[in-house]
């Protein structure tokens, strides 16, 4: 079979649609770090609606670990089918916005000077929680992180997100050349302002004088969302068919997609709003809805779906009780927490979340989603935690959630086999709950992560005796049993 590549693309199938530009003509503009399946999805989609306005905003992707998405897409100019898939069919469109794409660890070189050229005016990132390298309670930077050890002392070969970032700003800055902006998509409050922060403090741990130059950079937040299942190669062989050509590596995503963007460009930037992304001066708001409702509910349907033997989110929700565990938590103890948010209906937003979840064609594992869960309670369900306990109102379904993954994260499903657990701290996370059996005895544990939990949930005695109650239902009743008892 013929692979997709820029001189195939006159032969996609009428129903499939192409770049409505010339991809030859495209140029670097943006350097993407963490060129993964949700950028594809999102971000790259977005800019490859508009790139027939100015041709100048092409992509540079890069991977910072591993050369897989280069090794897949190179061969094929940078394209990629994108796959919009739900109950009712899919939608396939080939995406040329990703012109340029870098493997950084084969080649720190290439990428410092891609992000160092003048032409590169964005610098966007989708790193996951933990690229940020921070103390996800607190915010700080992590100066003991190795990664940020090692880029201290080796700043020309970079490893973090962060070491790229200040390496480029300073060589830009020894060439005359303006400060690109820095543009966040990972699912973090404030995340433009997390980010900043530890660009910043890495700076000054190299020098002050680069301290006070990351200080000027612009770095809007963003709220990102478009739910984006790893690709399988089940995926893989169905795209090709559809196509009539081979593409090593499409993306499947659903219909929706929305994007929030603090307008904070000094450099300039794609005309994103012509795509319909929505430029609001605050995104907080924003984020704390996506985050509190969307990325908490995903959270607690991951950890208590796996344990109930639910491979997907889908199955996860058809299990007897959980749309009404999940449509409860997100109602009853979610939004009270939540700002006012104009011109946003929060109950038709809820019933739209049910809806995604249910969406039976994306096989969304729930495995995936419980990876990294100590880098992604705390914004997830903590903070709700948080505003729940300081209104004196209750938050037993949240504490479900937390108390499912500390059953998750121990290591062993209800048939007592291993769980894959991925998680930067999981050595950490095995040695402390390991060999004790007993509710209370795993709760205490765990909860001395400050890191994770913050010096006043730590040692909060009303948020202890919640998750006792909720661990011991999931020890003794099972996940099943334990959310079959919210059916209505
Ligand atoms: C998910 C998110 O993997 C996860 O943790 O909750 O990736 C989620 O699908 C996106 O944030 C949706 O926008």
């Amino acid at each position: 079979m013929t692979r997709l590549s820029r001189q195939a693309l006159d032969r996609l199938p009428n129903a499939v649609k192409g770049p409505n530009y010339d991809p030859a003509r495209v140029t670097v503009g943006i350097v993407h770090l963490g060129i993964g399946a949700f950028h594809r999805a999102h971000q790259a989609a977005f800019t490859d609606a508009v790139l027939a306005d100015d041709p100048s905003w092409g992509i540079c992707g890069v991977s910072l670990r591993s050369p897989d998405t280069r090794d897949a897409l190179q061969p094929q100019d940078g394209l990629y089918t994108l796959a919009v898939v739900d109950g009712e069919g899919s939608q396939l469109q080939v995406i040329g916005s990703v012109v340029e794409l870098l493997c950084a660890p084969e080649d720190p070189e290439a990428v410092l000077s891609r992000m160092a050229d003048p032409a590169t005016r964005i610098v966007s990132l989708t790193i996951t929680e933990k690229g940020y390298c921070h103390n996800p309670a607190t915010g700080a930077l992590d100066e003991n992180h190795p990664d940020i050890v090692h880029d201290l002392a080796n700043p020309r070969q970079a490893r973090s997100a962060i070491g790229f970032i200040v390496e480029a700003l300073a060589r830009r800055a020894a060439s005359g050349v303006e400060p690109f902006t820095l543009l966040t998509c990972d699912n973090l409050p404030s995340n433009g302002h997390v980010l900043k922060r530890v660009v910043t403090r890495f700076a000054e741990l190299r020098d002050p004088a680069l301290a006070a130059l990351a200080g000027t950079v612009a770095s809007p937040s963003t709220m990102v969302d478009r739910i984006v299942p790893a690709t399988t190669d089940a995926d893989r062989s169905r795209i090709a068919v559809a196509l009539g050509l081979e593409d090593a590596w499409p993306v499947m995503t659903e219909p929706f997609r929305q994007w929030v963007i603090e307008d904070n460009f000094p450099l300039g930037r794609p005309a994103w709003e012509k795509a319909g992304a929505l430029f609001a001066d605050d995104v907080s708001v924003f984020e704390m809805m996506k985050l509190r409702l969307l990325n908490g509910s995903h959270s607690t349907l991951a950890y208590l779906g796996y344990l109930a033997g639910a491979e997907t989110v889908a199955e996860a929700m058809a299990l007897p009780g959980m749309e009404a565990l999940i449509e409860g938590l997100m109602r009853e103890e979610v939004t009270p927490t939540l700002p006012p948010l104009p011109g946003i209906d929060l109950a038709a937003y809820r019933a739209e979340l049910l809806d995604r979840f249910r969406n039976p064609a994306l096989r969304h594992r729930t495995w995936q989603i419980a990876m990294d869960g100590s880098q992604k309670l705390p914004q997830r369900l903590l903070g709700t935690i948080r505003d729940r306990m300081k209104a004196g109102a209750g938050y037993d379904r949240l504490a479900l959630g937390v108390a499912a993954w500390m059953r998750y994260a121990r290591g062993l499903d209800e048939a007592g086999r291993a769980i894959d657990v991925r998680d930067p701290h999981a050595a950490r996370i095995t040695g402390l709950a390991q060999g004790i059996g007993e509710p209370d005895g795993i709760v205490a544990a765990l909860l001395t992560m400050t890191d994770v939990f913050g010096p006043d949930l730590s040692t909060s005695e009303p948020f202890r005796l919640a998750l006792v109650k909720a661990l011991t239902r999931l020890l003794e009743d099972g996940a099943a049993a334990t959310v079959r008892s919210y059916a209505p």
